[in-house]
């Protein structure tokens, strides 16, 4: 199976190369924000406590998104393996994900970090909030608060994948398709 997390900042591309990985390698798409969003939409009471804290920047407790992973993965039984976009996103959330991927007796094949600076992650969120009518997309303050977000609680995560060997960065400013090239190749060495 490949399993594969998709790292890097709010912005850093992981939903658009997400895609692209779907579309050449035929995994199941797991992105927690997207997941989070449809919550929110139907209006269930798990929607509506994590609207609060995605309007306001911050993160959504792990026992949450940890618990919506682990049933999207039971639903998924016979997938070719997945792509986790936005998760985990703290180190106690990459922990439940070895154990749940363990009791599959399948595991994390890699995670490849997405390098782009704050200030074109700020161009480029700020530019989607145009479209995309995302509260927290919409103003500088709740953006900042984001990657701050991520800088306090999820950069260790890439500690915890360094520490398995399983750790590659690329760079994430570029045009779509060049970044897609290089991601391309390191998945094609897994
Ligand atoms: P997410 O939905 O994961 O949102 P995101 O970090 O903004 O990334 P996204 O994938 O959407 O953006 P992308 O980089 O593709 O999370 C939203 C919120 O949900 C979090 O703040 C948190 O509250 C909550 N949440 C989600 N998962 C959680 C978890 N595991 N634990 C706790 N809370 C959680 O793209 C951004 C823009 O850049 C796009 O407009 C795109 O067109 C553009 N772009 C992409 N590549 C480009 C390139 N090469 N050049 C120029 N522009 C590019």
């Amino acid at each position: 199976m490949l399993n594969l997390v998709l790292f890097g900042p709010p912005g850093a591309g992981k939903g658009t190369q997400s895609q692209n990985l779907i579309d050449k390698y035929g995994l199941i798409h797991l992105s927690t924000g997207d997941i989070l969003r449809g919550e929110i939409s139907q209006g269930t009471a798990l929607g509506l406590e994590a609207k609060k804290l995605m309007d306001d920047g911050k993160l959504v407790p792990d026992e949450v998104v940890i618990g919506m992973i682990s049933n999207k993965l039971d639903a998924n039984p016979d997938a070719k393996g997945f792509i986790f976009d936005g998760f985990p996103r703290t180190v106690a959330q990459a922990a439940a994900l070895d154990t749940l991927l363990e009791e599959k007796n399948t595991a994390i094949s890699g995670m490849i970090a997405l390098v782009v600076d704050d200030e074109e992650l700020e161009k480029r969120l700020l530019e989607r909030g145009k479209t995309s009518g995302r509260p927290d997309d919409a103003n500088p303050e709740i953006i900042r608060k984001r990657i701050n977000e991520y800088n306090n609680k999820t950069t260790p995560v890439a500690e915890f994948y360094k520490d398995q060997n399983k750790f590659t960065s690329i760079n994430g400013i570029g045009s779509i398709d060049g970044i897609f090239s290089s991601l391309s190749a390191v998945v094609e060495g897994y």
